[in-house]
């Protein structure tokens, strides 16, 4: 299998941080220089359908994007230590969670990094600046939503770890980048990071 990655980008981190936390080897990573445009070019985008990363290609040839998907795909061939849920409401409820921590969290924080930070410029055509504060108005907004979640249960989405924390994770860690420190604003937020920190897989 291969896995096509950036290593500086909030989303295929989730997909390194589930396979590490799995102990799953044997991926070849192939880093796509996305600042240099290189998952615009046909050989990127017409294998994979879609101009983003991560992408995974497996031996036969077929391929998966959407980081969820791929960790579907992931969690289906290496169960344990499970990450998804084990029956149809856990399942579920773990979805929703992880969701929640995209869709509210992580897609503000890309917007507001994307049109704020010089060093992804390039991948939109103009950085508008409304844009980047109606970002950092989500961006805070969810994390101090995701904190009081965090005064209540250990984990985003109950008491255990799950691919809802590694979401939340690499989404308040992609605001660092501008300035934004989650856990400095929020107790909750910094013991959670402090449990996350010592597992495998949130070393880099
Ligand atoms: N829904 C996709 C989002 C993928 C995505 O937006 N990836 C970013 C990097 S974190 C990307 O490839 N951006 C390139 C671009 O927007 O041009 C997923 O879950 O994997």
């Amino acid at each position: 299998m291969r896995l096509y990655d950036t290593h500086m980008a909030p989303n295929p981190r989730r997909v390194r941080i589930f396979m590490d936390h799995k102990g799953i080897g044997g991926v070849e990573v192939v880093q796509v220089d996305i600042n240099r445009g290189e998952h615009r070019l046909p050989a990127h985008k017409d294998r994979f359908g879609v101009a983003h990363v991560p992408a995974l290609e497996l031996d036969d040839g077929r391929v998966l994007t959407e980081s969820r998907a791929i960790c579907s795909y992931l969690e289906a061939l290496h169960p344990e230590p499970n990450l998804m849920g084990h029956d149809a409401f856990e399942r579920a409820e773990i979805e929703m969670w992880d969701r929640r921590a995209e869709l509210m969290q992580l897609m503000p924080t890309a917007m507001w990094v994307r049109h704020a930070h010089l060093g992804l410029a390039t991948l939109e055509n103009v950085q508008v600046p409304q844009i980047a504060a109606q970002g950092e108005q989500g961006t805070r907004a969810a994390a101090a939503w995701f904190a009081r979640r965090l005064d209540a249960s250990s984990f985003v989405a109950g008491k255990r770890f799950t691919i809802a924390d590694i979401t939340l994770f690499c989404a308040l860690d992609f605001a660092r980048v501008v300035k934004f420190r989650a856990a400095d604003e929020h107790p909750s937020i910094a013991r959670w990071r402090d449990r996350l920190k010592s597992m495998a897989g949130f070393g880099g």
